[in-house]
């Protein structure tokens, strides 16, 4: 294969550019959470897979009022995490702030077909004046299987979440838990479904305070963000299966820079996707393969979601690629 990669040069260049995003105050706390929960897997002789999800918030000035930000809703990242956790995997679920969680996203479901909390409970007035609260019946099929999936999850400690707004929170996050699934070697995936800036303003740059309307449209001059893939694949987390993703709106690009990302950070999966076809169409590349996983229209009337699919495929890639010897 002709690739264009140097590890040692592209490698070094983004650890330093790491270190212009000054660390976020919890995150030794943070550190702490992950390397426990990363033993207490390997204790229990189980596959850990950490997932991005949701897009990363660029503050335009220290005391932030505004930011740069992008389209995710973390349906992606939270949908993939539940199909993880089904089959097995623990996961670390690195997520943007308000965006959408595995198993509560049932309950925030938009549109008539969907449950939303406020519909799941009643208030019955007794006779003595005080009020019950009840949870309404015909709720109560849907509402205890995504009951009865997280409480088990959560009895056998098998999630744990991570929450982030900033580029810069996400950026030492991911380092965090890319390196804490070390030990866990093959058996170890990577899932980076969040959408990350591309542009940033860097710390010195960015005034203390709210920008003034009152001094016209400022000129904000942004900086390329480093691709932390390369760390991922080649250093940080160097014999997991990193799956990334490549987001495009203009087709004719979409597969020739997922072939080029795969090529330039030597990793496992590319998943290209389309901004208008997300839900429903996912070309799955390797350097050995590219599948199109669909969701038809039936299938999507019925509730079905494209990462059940997604999380299938790539379970079976996992263990034909590394062949783990799953417990
Ligand atoms: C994706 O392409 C995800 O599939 C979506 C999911 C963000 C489209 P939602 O959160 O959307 O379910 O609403 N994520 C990765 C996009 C990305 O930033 N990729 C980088 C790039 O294209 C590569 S690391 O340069």
């Amino acid at each position: 294969m002709n690739c264009s990669f140097s590890k040692s040069k592209d490698v070094e260049a983004d650890e330093d550019a790491l270190a212009a995003f000054s660390p976020p105050k919890l995150l030794d706390e943070v550190k702490e959470k992950v390397l426990s929960f990363v033993q207490l897997q390997l204790s229990r002789k189980r596959k850990v897979v950490v997932v991005t999800s949701g897009g990363t918030a660029v503050p335009l000035e220290h005391k932030t009022v505004r930011f740069i930000d992008n389209f995710s809703t973390g349906t992606r990242g939270s949908a993939a995490a539940e199909y993880f956790l089904q089959a097995g995997y623990a996961v670390i679920f690195i997520h943007r702030r308000k965006t959408l969680m595995p198993f509560r996203r049932h309950l925030d479901k938009n549109g008539s077909k969907g449950l939303t909390i406020l519909d799941m409970f009643q208030l019955h007035p007794e006779s003595d004046g005080s009020q019950t609260l009840r949870v309404d019946q015909t709720q109560i099929p849907q509402l205890s299987s995504v009951l009865t999936a997280y409480q088990s999850v959560k009895d056998q400690e098998m999630l744990l979440c991570i929450e982030f707004i900033t580029l810069c929170d996400y950026l030492h996050y991911l380092k965090v838990a890319a390196e804490a699934i070390h030990p866990l070697g093959r058996s170890a995936m990577v899932f980076l479904a969040a959408a990350v800036a591309d542009f940033y303003v860097p710390g010195y740059a960015l005034p203390e305070h709210k920008i003034q309307s009152a001094n016209g449209p400022p000129v904000i001059h942004l900086r390329q963000v480093p691709k932390m893939l390369g760390n991922v694949a080649q250093q940080w987390a160097e014999v997991a299966f990193v799956v990334s993703f490549k987001l495009e709106t203009d087709h004719s690009l979409l597969v020739k820079k997922a072939r080029e990302a795969l090529v330039k950070y030597k990793h496992q999966v590319v998943i290209a996707n389309l901004l208008e076809s997300r839900r429903t169409k996912l070309e799955v590349i390797t350097v050995e393969d590219h599948c199109t996983l669909i969701l038809s229209e039936e299938e999507l009337n019925k509730g079905g979601e494209v990462e059940e699919k997604l999380v299938a495929d790539l379970i079976q890639r996992h263990e034909q690629v590394f062949r783990v010897t799953w417990n």
